[in-house]
């Protein structure tokens, strides 16, 4: 570019006050979950002006069909499969992100951000053998966060009890906290010996400590007074996620809201119970919606919803029966969760992956709909570009800048990503090539299609978006080419 387009992206970066941040981040909602991608059995009036008002993508992918291995890509902008250790971990698990990276909040307090998440963390706590009575760290705070109030790992893994900052909310030091995976502590009540205890039984696996007539994985006694409601949950990280805008509204905020919804045990508050036909899968969805209602009006109230970026997305793709007897199965009707894309959690199918992606800033983005291929390991050096923050080199090394997606003044994004789940996939364009992979066809817990296969899988999904059509065979150069290219980047170890 010449002179008069430097000129021009300077003014533009002089013009634009740095946008405040809002990410919500929700658990396991599908790419068929929500009313704006097409779902028709629940309503999500919030996420529908989100996306009118905002730029819908259609193909956008957290980077694992799991949980802790997309929040690490996101907060890295690194592949996590390039990482030992950073599968779906216990909740007792060790911080995985090292202190000291340059990490996504981190790079944003460079820029001058107040930094703040709200809800689901599970990228792990401490530095092993953590005591749940004592200082919890390091966590959030040493890599990035200004504040921090956190559901630990999940909602079905213990300890139930909220941390904030470096302390558990609530707890009385007369009644210690003590966790354990593994085996029970002492004589504890639990799903396995005590069904008769139980609001909710599990279909597999959670049947170790009860907490709230809930059966969890994992053992925990003690902290009776800090222990969570899960009915509560929503309104407790929507109650924290708006203070934290209320109390930052005045200089530029990162606000990460990860919400408990729609994970297991999905137990929304009863003003939520029964609005779908679909039980409390169905019910939790719309509980998810209000939350992000909440937050918009929190903006509005604020009026700082004009340079407020704010983004919708999930990390992983929908799971219908994740371990616990709620009616999901049996109340979906026609629903469907991945909307036409086949798999979902846990599977290497484009439903693993491929999820729900809005991005709402009136300041710059031209509301549509964007088909760019995008990864939230992109979120790191694309919100670095938007506040004006130099990657290092040795940062993020799966991080692409696609800020002129992201705000729609370009309709191209990646050429290339990887997708992560049992296997991985690698999609250049409209094509898809799953590695060999052994193991079930389908996960008889979840009733997922994996997307196994001893032989390399190629399909286009484009024309065949439901991938049905398995044209490895009739292509074997193709599906060479691919395979070589994903082990570019696995053997680089870097892609950016
Ligand atoms: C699995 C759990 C599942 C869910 C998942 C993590 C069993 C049998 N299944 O191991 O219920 O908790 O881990 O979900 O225990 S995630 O969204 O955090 O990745
Ligand atoms: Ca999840």
């Amino acid at each position: 570019r010449g002179f008069l387009g430097l000129c021009a992206s300077a003014l533009r970066a002089a013009d634009a006050p740095k946008p405040n941040i809002v990410l919500i981040y929700a658990d396991d909602i599908g790419y068929g979950d929500l009313s704006c991608y097409g779902a028709t059995k629940v309503k999500t009036p919030n996420l529908d002006k989100l996306a009118a008002k905002g730029l819908r993508f259609t193909d956008a992918h957290s980077s694992s069909a799991t949980c802790t291995p997309s929040r690490y890509s996101m907060m890295t902008g690194e592949y996590a499969w390039r990482r030992k250790g950073t599968g779906v971990l216990p909740g007792d698990a060790r911080l995985i992100i090292e202190p000291g990276r340059f990490t996504l909040p981190a790079m944003l307090q460079k820029a001058g951000y107040k930094t703040g998440v709200v809800g689901k963390w599970h990228l792990g706590l401490g530095d092993g053998d953590i005591d749940w009575n004592g200082e919890i760290k390091p966590g959030p705070l040493e890599v990035g966060f200004d504040y921090a109030f956190l559901l630990p790992a999940t909602g079905d893994r213990v300890p139930c009890v909220y941390v904030e900052n470096h302390q558990v909310v609530g707890l009385d030091r007369a009644d210690p906290i003590r966790v354990q995976y593994g085996k029970p502590i002492g004589d504890e009540p639990t799903g396995k010996k005590n069904p008769e205890k139980l609001k909710m039984q599990p279909s597999h696996g959670h049947d170790m400590a009860i907490v709230n007539g809930v059966s969890r994985i994992g053992y925990m006694t003690g902290g009776t007074k800090a222990l969570w409601v899960d009915e509560d949950m929503a309104d407790v990280f929507t109650r924290k996620a708006v203070t934290f805008i209320d109390q930052h509204k005045r200089e530029p905020f990162f606000l990460f809201f990860a919400t408990h919804d729609i994970h297991v045990p999905r137990l929304p508050h009863k003003r939520f119970a029964g609005k779908t036909t679909m039980g409390p899968r169905g019910d939790a969805i719309v509980e998810l919606d209000w939350c992000v209602g909440e937050v918009m009006k929190a903006l509005e109230r604020n009026g700082i919803v004009q340079n407020t970026l704010i983004m919708f997305s999930s990390d992983n793709g929908p799971v219908v029966d994740d371990g616990y007897v709620d009616g999901a199965v049996e109340k979906l009707g026609g629903h469907k969760p991945a909307g036409g894309l086949r798999g979902g959690k846990y599977s290497n199918f484009e439903g693993g992956t491929r999820v729900p992606l809005i991005a709402r800033w009136p300041a710059r983005i031209k509301p549509g709909v964007s088909g760019a291929l995008i990864g939230q390991q992109d979120f790191l050096a694309t919100f670095a570009k938007l506040t004006g923050v130099a990657m290092p080199d040795d940062a993020g090394p799966d991080s692409f800048d696609l800020s002129d997606a992201l705000v729609g003044v370009s309709s191209k994004g990646r050429t290339h990503i990887v997708e992560h789940a049992r296997a991985l996939s690698y999609r250049e364009g409209n094509w898809k090539m799953i590695e060999a992979n052994a193991g079930p066809a389908v996960n008889p817990n979840t009733n997922t299609e994996m997307g196994t296969g001893a032989a390399a899988q190629l399909y286009d999904v484009a024309a065949d978006p439901g991938e049905t059509r398995d044209l490895a065979a009739s292509q074997p150069a193709r599906v060479a080419a691919m395979q070589g290219a994903l082990n570019r980047v696995r053997e680089n170890g870097w892609s950016r």
